[in-house]
């Protein structure tokens, strides 16, 4: 099983993040990319594909300003990490935006994303690693795996959040889809759901969306992920959303997996990509589900029955001294 990982992705190291009111450690680690490394038995540097299967799936602007934010907020005077503190959404009129200030509202959904001096280059090749994952996969490879970090699931079209700047899962499967393959579908099992992914491809009906995760009453993105939210116009039906409970273990787990592996199979894909979470794990910091290691086999294992080409992304999963285990076991399920 090729698995790709490049150590540029190492050096988005934000110091800390807004939380409940107050400043703790990033929970989004470097560290978080070496457990995933040391989980698996090696791995390849991925080809750069450069930037353009990025601009197929986000906006210019966006990208010019994840390429140019460190450097006009060091030019502005500010320490630290480029953080948002003003949003468009009472007043919409987001015209002339010159200032870091108003660029960072404009294309953010948080202010728990800090973007270093080093975020792009991270993404960028975390975002190559699902590229060549596609690749392998293409090339005949029933199954390969994309090490991301960052992760990508909750980063829209023109914005940023949720610890993700490039969408890796959705740079993939346009990237299929421009390589002939007619329909992609993105089974997302990471805890939170991907609202990034939805949004890319909510009116698209070449591109499924499939997500467990937990119920957005209760948890972020707190404003998508609920089971009534379907797509629309050509996308109509081709997102599904699945919220489970606090507490949710294996077993109603792998039902709401199985309902959406279901949905996936009437859409007949030619490609499977799966944006792989750990934490949904029981002892996962932020996170309040109750997996166990074993249990991921069985997951992947029942993905795998499937019988799709499969590409793997890895996105959140914060328990780091377990997430290599969580990964192996995942992986060993294929
Ligand atoms: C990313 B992925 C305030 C709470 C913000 C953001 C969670 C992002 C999860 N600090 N939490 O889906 O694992
Ligand atoms: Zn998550």
């Amino acid at each position: 099983m090729r698995m790709f990982f490049d150590p540029r992705q190492l050096a988005h190291a934000p110091s800390q993040e807004m939380h409940n009111g107050a400043f703790v450690p990033y929970a989004e680690t470097p560290a978080r990319a070496q457990a995933l490394c040391a989980g698996v038995s090696a791995s390849e540097t991925p080809t750069d594909h450069g930037e353009a299967p990025i601009l197929k799936v986000h906006d210019a602007g966006y990208i010019a300003y994840l390429k140019t934010a460190h450097a006009r907020w060091v030019a502005a005077g500010r320490p630290g990490d480029v953080m948002g503190y003003i949003w468009p959404v009472v007043a919409r009129r987001a015209v002339n935006l010159t200032r870091i200030d108003a660029l960072a509202g404009r294309y953010s959904m948080d202010s728990a994303t800090p973007l270093t001096a080093d975020s792009w280059t991270s993404a960028y090749w975390s975002t190559q690693c699902a590229l060549s994952a596609v690749d392998a996969v293409r090339a005949g490879d029933k199954v390969a795996v994309g090490l991301c970090r960052p992760p990508g699931h909750h980063a829209g079209a023109d914005y940023l959040g949720g610890y993700c700047f490039i969408n890796q899962a959705a740079v993939a499967a346009q990237a299929a889809r421009d390589a002939g393959i007619e329909r992609v579908a993105i089974l997302d099992i990471d805890y939170h759901h991907g609202n990034g992914t939805q949004d890319i491809f909510w009116s698209r009906g070449d591109v499924f969306y499939a997500s467990v995760h937990a119920d957005p009453a209760t948890d972020f993105p707190f404003y998508w992920g609920h089971a009534d939210e379907k797509g629309e116009g050509e996308g109509a039906g081709t997102t599904l959303n699945l919220p489970l409970p606090h507490g949710t273990e294996m077993e109603a787990f792998r039902d709401a997996q199985s309902t959406a592996l279901a949905a996936i199979a009437g859409f007949k894909p030619g490609l499977l990509i799966v944006s792989f979470g750990a934490d949904t794990f029981v002892d996962d910091p932020i996170a309040n589900f109750a997996l166990q290691t074993a249990d991921y086999t069985v997951l992947a294992s029942d993905i795998a029955a499937a019988g799709y080409p499969t590409v793997v992304l890895t996105e959140g999963g914060y328990a780091v001294d377990q997430l290599g285990d969580n990964l192996a076991s995942f992986l060993s399920g294929f």
